[in-house]
């Protein structure tokens, strides 16, 4: 239709032209009339080939109607996606402001709710770390409501602390005392949660006094003739203490409670461990800092220089937990993890690899232990005596993606372990991971179970039957 128009109009243009153009019109005429024909044939062949290709078309409108469906659904989608992620990350930055929000509190809270404070300025770094944690107060205060929570038989406690904290108040009324030799006198038993300068000078004060000390420090750990006691896994050492029973480091501590039942059956010959520990472990302000770091990281502001790690820990990993002496290739951390888990484990000559990382974890200590045994040990003979063994949870459903992890862990008191499985590189290792909170069963809790111990066999001096005068 359009075609046939087309050509009226110009015939009639140049008719209203004249004669004179006749000719050169009719002669115009023709090839027009010939180009219509041809015109007209290829109509028809496009004619016959669109009929051809009529099933293709429907079949491409049909696939281009889908392929708009798809689209408009995945628009949809990706819209929900982006509002979900938008909703997560407001409820990220709320939780976060939260917390930044709560930090003063939680310092103020924290302050003096331990039991032993000094001055730091004339700690050496690795008191000053353990100051840290007391300064903060979290292994003290922990230790004082687990002492109430598990109903501790107490007559009296006392907070001892440092001079500028003296007479201060504690929850439940508790003053803080000062230390002194008439301050110390009289007491039963003493948990000390200070530095090793604080415990090397007080607690062979307090246990000359006639109190057992029990000390979270590492200054006494290595000592031969004080005992290094896990209450699940070497409870009859706590015996042999001549006043002073030293608490393991808290890597140490979950590690040791899942090898007892493995090392019981089997033996133990080689660890190869890897650590995967919380900056709680390091102290209150190390908690501050990865709260605050990670705050200015996600509103997109610069971060103070760090003042507790070497490097930035908010969304990072640091191969370094504990500290480099001088010319050493190892940290302390992971030294400690080699010696006392020997010395707990009461043989010498297990070998011991380790590698002590931080990550940006508040509370809960992870660990990836690779175990070597004497004897040859099955996965599932390991996962049924791991079941059976006191303070500990097995949870070992990699399908079900059922394993322990940290935020899990922490606020609990036993030790979780999963994952457990046979290393396909040595015939009698396993490959298992442990976790548990590194303030509880890490410190407090087995201090507190320590304390307990001490009470039910009648160690405590208050329970010895006065020798006959
Ligand atoms: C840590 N050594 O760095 C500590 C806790 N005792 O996690």
């Amino acid at each position: 239709m359009k075609r046939h128009i087309e050509i009226t109009m110009i015939a009639s243009v140049l008719l209203l032209g004249g004669c004179a153009t006749k000719k050169y019109v009719a002669a115009q005429v023709d090839p027009v009339n010939t180009k219509v024909s041809e015109v007209d044939k290829n109509q028809k062949n496009t004619q016959k080939q669109l009929e051809g290709d009529e099933p293709k078309i429907s079949a491409a409108d049909e696939k281009a109607t889908s392929a708009d469906a798809r689209a408009t659904d995945a628009l949809g989608r990706a819209d929900a996606a982006s509002k979900k992620s938008d909703q997560v990350r407001a409820d990220l930055h709320n939780e976060l402001n939260e917390k930044i929000a709560n930090i003063d509190d939680y310092k103020a809270a924290g302050n003096v709710t331990v039991l032993f404070k000094f001055d730091s300025a004339k700690l050496t770094d690795d008191a000053r770390q353990q100051l840290d944690q007391l300064a903060t107060g979290q292994v003290g205060s922990l230790m004082l409501k687990l002492l109430r929570e598990r109903e501790f038989p107490v007559r009296e406690i006392v907070p001892f602390a440092s001079e500028r904290s003296v007479g201060m108040e504690l929850d439940g009324g508790l003053l803080v005392r000062g230390l002194s030799e008439e301050s110390i006198q009289g007491f039963d038993l003493a948990l000390f949660s200070a530095g090793g300068s604080t415990s090397g000078e007080w607690a062979p004060r307090f246990a000359a006094a006639g109190a057992i000390v029990i000390d979270n420090s590492s200054r006494w750990r290595m000592q031969d003739d004080v005992p290094l006691v896990v209450s699940e896994v070497n409870p009859d050492a706590i015996e042999a203490h001549h006043g002073i029973i030293a608490n393991p480091n808290c890597s140490t501590m979950q590690m040791v409670v899942a090898l007892k039942p493995l090392q019981d059956e089997a033996g133990i010959e080689r660890l190869v461990i890897s650590t995967y520990q919380a900056v709680s472990g390091t102290g209150r302000r190390a908690v501050d800092e990865l709260l605050e770091q990670s705050h200015a990281l996600l509103h997109e502001m610069e971060i103070a220089p760090p003042t507790q790690y070497a490097h930035q820990i908010a969304f990072n990993v640091l191969p370094h937990a504990g500290n480099f002496a001088e010319g050493e290739d190892h940290t302390d951390e992971e030294r400690k993890l080699m010696s006392e888990t020997r010395k707990i484990l009461g043989d010498a000559s297990i070998r011991v690899s380790a590698t002590c990382v931080r990550v940006p974890v508040v509370t809960g200590h992870s660990e990836a232990v690779n175990v070597q045994t004497r004897e040859p040990l099955s996965p599932e003979r390991a996962r049924e005596l791991l079941r059976e063994a006191p303070g500990l949870t097995v949870i070992d459903d990699p399908g079900q993606s059922g394993y322990p992890f940290a935020i899990d862990a922490a606020g609990k008191d036993d030790v979780y372990v999963g994952r457990i499985r046979r290393d396909p590189g040595h015939e009698r290792a396993l490959d298992i991971w442990i976790v548990s909170d590194n303030l509880r069963k890490g410190a407090a809790t087995n201090a507190v179970q320590l304390a307990e111990l001490l009470h039910e066999r009648q160690l405590l001096a208050a329970q010895r039957t006065p020798s006959p005068a």
